[in-house]
């Protein structure tokens, strides 16, 4: 599923960029969500919609509202994006679970996002694990970060390539404006995506513009079954909100067969690469 190409770059880097894998109708939809629902505190907030941080007692944190697929059908479309997917299934061998979608928005006047992740110290941990072998890669724990808006350089995502096979420990000195070649800068434009494995070290600069914010839905995955965090899953009480795929996406499953939902993607991407 991943190009012998695609291969070579994650594995060299740890991060993918996939071009346009949002449509301009639901980029559209998803920004007009994000704009609605950022002008609401979190009382306000249709349930089960949360901030990460509330925003009242972290006014310098970039807000993420977490729970999005809940309340409009595109966030749950985009949980299953064949593009997004075609990765995840591939780096999961076919065993990915969703664990959480975040609706993000940084303005000038949010904090920077510092360094973090890497595999300093938590090498062999198996909720967050990269590893090569019979020319495949399988990693537990990715994060697509889907554009909404055109990311100038010198703002937003940045990484240390390679850092998710780095054995030893970052230097203090090294931030997020080292630059290159240590740090690197990933811009994009709305509707692409940045998929890592968060074993990459990575981080944000600072969103300078101050006439747009900078929106992002990160929508983050891991092995069904060696799982970031304990008790995620779908919330049964919002069970009608959901596909059902994306509601068997969010379940934890053992890695002995794939999820339904798994083999009809396989089904219909394998199928479409092939008329393709
Ligand atoms: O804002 C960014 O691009 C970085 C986000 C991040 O660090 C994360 O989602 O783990």
């Amino acid at each position: 599923m991943l190009t012998e190409d695609e291969k070579w770059i994650f594995d060299l880097q740890g991060y993918l960029v996939l071009r346009k894998v949002v449509s301009d109708n639901d980029l559209a939809i998803m920004t007009e969500r994000s704009d609605e629902w950022h002008a609401l505190s979190d009382r306000e907030l249709p349930p089960p919609l949360r901030s990460y941080e509330d925003p009242e007692k972290h006014p310098k944190a970039a807000r993420a509202i977490l729970d999005v697929e809940y309340a409009d059908h595109v966030f749950d479309r985009l949980i299953l994006n064949r593009e997004i997917m075609r990765i995840v299934l591939a780096l999961t061998y076919e065993r990915p679970q969703h664990l959480l979608s975040a609706l993000t928005m940084n303005t000038w006047k949010n904090d920077e996002i510092g360094l973090h992740g890497g595999t300093e110290g938590t090498w062999h941990n198996p909720a967050n694990d990269y590893q090569v072998a019979d020319g495949k890669i399988f990693a537990t724990f990715l994060n697509a970060a889907v554009s909404l808006v055109d990311v100038p350089p010198g703002c937003g995502f940045v990484c240390i390539p390679g850092s998710h096979k780095s054995s030893f420990r970052r230097p203090d000195y090294v931030d997020i404006r080292t630059g290159p070649p240590l740090v690197t800068n990933v811009p994009i434009g709305a509707g692409d995506a940045v998929i890592f494995t968060e074993a990459l070290c990575h981080g944000a600069l600072p969103w300078t513009p101050k006439d747009r914010p900078r929106r992002t839905v990160f929508v983050r995955y891991s092995t069904s079954y060696a799982s970031w965090s304990p008790g995620v899953g779908p919330k049964e009480e919002y069970r009608s909100k959901l596909s059902e795929g994306v509601y068997e996406m969010k379940k934890q499953a053992g890695f002995q067969g794939p999820k339904k939902i798994v083999s009809q993607l396989l089904e219909e991407i394998q199928g479409e690469r092939k008329i393709g």
